[in-house]
């Protein structure tokens, strides 16, 4: 979780040739060729012309005509009017296949749409579905899209087109980016159509953003339709979809203003003592839970680990913590028992800020069986309530597959799974900064006796929890430390009163940690100018 590969804010791909290319006329590139729809700098970086430049600028993911000089620097200096436009070349009368995978950590969805063309979307998260012909597609964080393209129009080139939403959207930064589709036979030049944010994309926008079903103009992710291929395949077949699942969880959130240690120390800036809009900071979190990860890897040491410290909503309450009120941060787990049909419903309270979260699952696929928005914010009772009166929207019948989706804001996404793999499985939100603070579950799969074994000699790891007095290092015993029978320590107790020192040492590495992290965000912060 740590390293969600993010080298780029989303790339595209031509995929590998099928073997039947020549009865559907579909060509494709070798996957040689696969090139990221983004500027790549081609020449060596201008000498900077102000020492105190890198001080000064701004990450621009703004492109413009490259004809238009700008003023905005990249941050490694190079001028953005420098670097060349990705180019995809294609012969008219062909079709071609391209994959979008998302590899955002950050909160930039990204509507994709080219020039004078529709998009045929054709799968999504590696999972086909009857084809849709759409006018763009918005991917978040995690998932993956295929189209095909039908180079049908007149030779030419033409924009490829990526509009920037949330935190990309018009309401902070305007984000944009564009290649060329260029025809074979056309000539070496810019396509034509203005550039700019505010363009839109003609034709039915797909997996759009924070809407629910019913639109003319845009489709959700539970409005494709899965082909009957997959009926059969484990975890996501037919029994996934029975009538009534074998166990319901409602899993909502929101950005509740509380006093999270990491943000908001009680005894130094508590949330309501801060001064100041921008010093309160909001702390996302699952059923009023942050999950604390576990110091051990748990599949490998999961006969280390005491089960009755995981903790959820229904243990926390049996033990009398209001998590509304307090701040709770432990090993929150799902448990559910191994082939039990899941059902997920996910809801976005919504109430503060009109955000969205893409949460991806780990371990197991699922099909989504409903996504609707109720307003521009719902509690989690109302949904319990609607769902008492079975006016939750399911779709039974050949529902999509996936192993990411956006809930909308003041909405819910229904999913349902068959727990075929046993195992501890994260369930988390894909903006990496929300997963790090605790936007995620563990839901465990099946007993421990059900999972596959840890290979031998394994390497184990927990905290390293120095006791008093003991501030040097021992000399090494000899023994094999990466041995499977090696102690590991207890994971500890939930609490709800959050993160406690438990020694000056412990308290220190925090407070460098903290530092180190204090000066990454302001870094970061400084570049994109988040505030
Ligand atoms: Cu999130």
């Amino acid at each position: 979780m740590n390293s969600q590969y993010a080298l780029t804010p989303s790339q595209i791909e031509l995929l590998h040739p099928p073997n039947d290319t020549s009865r559907n006329n579909m060509r494709l590139r070798n996957i040689n060729e696969i090139s990221r729809l983004t500027h790549v700098a081609q020449q060596p970086p201008p000498q900077s012309d102000r020492s105190d430049s890198e001080s000064e600028v701004e990450f621009d993911l703004t492109a413009q005509p490259t004809n238009v000089q700008r003023t905005k620097r990249a941050v490694d200096d190079i001028q953005l009017h420098q670097m060349p436009l990705q180019i995809f070349h294609v012969r008219r009368g062909f079709r071609y296949r391209f994959r979008i995978i998302n590899a955002e950590f950050l909160n930039c969805p990204i509507a994709l749409s080219i020039d004078n063309h529709t998009l045929l979307a054709i799968n999504s998260d590696g999972y086909d579905f009857e084809p849709l012909e759409v006018g763009a597609i918005v991917t978040y964080a995690g998932e993956r899209f295929d189209f095909v393209l039908n180079a049908n129009q007149s030779i030419g080139n033409y924009w490829i087109r990526f509009k920037g939403l949330m935190d990309c959207s018009d309401q902070f930064t305007s984000a944009f980016q564009v290649g060329i589709l260029r025809y074979e036979g056309a000539g070496e030049t810019e396509p034509n159509g203005v550039l700019g944010w505010q363009h839109k994309a003609d034709g039915i926008e797909l997996n759009a953003m924070n809407r629910g079903s019913g639109h003319p103009d845009s489709l959700t992710a539970a409005e494709m339709t899965a082909l009957p291929i997959y009926d059969t395949v484990p975890g996501v077949d037919r029994d996934a979809l029975k009538p009534v699942a074998d166990y319901k969880f409602f899993v909502y959130y929101d950005f509740y203003a509380k006093d999270n240690p990491v943000f908001h120390p009680g005894d130094y800036y508590s949330f309501n003592d801060s001064l100041g809009k921008t010093n309160k900071l909001y702390t996302p979190q699952l059923n009023h839970i942050s999950l604390k990860m576990p110091p051990m890897a748990l599949m490998p040491d999961r006969n280390n680990v005491d089960d009755s410290l995981f903790c959820n909503d229904t243990s926390l309450a049996q033990q009398g913590i209001d998590c509304r009120k307090d701040f709770c941060n432990c090993h929150h787990v799902l448990q559910v028992p191994l082939n039990s049909v899941v059902e997920l419903i996910m809801v976005d309270e919504g109430f503060t800020f009109d955000a969205n979260h893409p949460f991806h699952l780990h371990g197991n696929a699922f099909r989504v069986v409903g996504l609707e928005r109720l307003g521009s914010n719902v509690t989690i009772e109302m949904v319990k309530q609607l769902d008492r009166y079975n006016l939750l929207k399911r779709n039974l019948d050949r529902p999509p597959i996936k192993d990411t989706v956006t809930i909308p804001d003041g909405g819910y996404t229904i999913l349902r799974f068959e727990a075929y793999n046993p195992g501890f499985w994260l369930f988390h939100c894909h903006i990496e900064f929300h997963a790090e603070i605790g936007m995620a579950l563990i839901i465990k799969v099946g007993d421990n006796d059900q999972m596959k074994s840890a290979p031998k000699n394994f390497p184990t790891c927990h905290d390293y929890m120095p006791r008093d007095g003991e501030d040097e290092i021992e000399e090494d015993s000899g023994e094999d430390k990466n041995d499977n029978t090696a102690t590991s320590a207890p994971i500890t107790t939930p609490s709800p009163g959050g993160a406690v020192a438990q020694s000056a040492q412990v308290y220190s590495v925090l407070s460098a940690l903290l530092v180190l992290g204090a000066l990454h965000w302001s870094r970061l912060a400084a570049v994109v100018g988040i505030h």
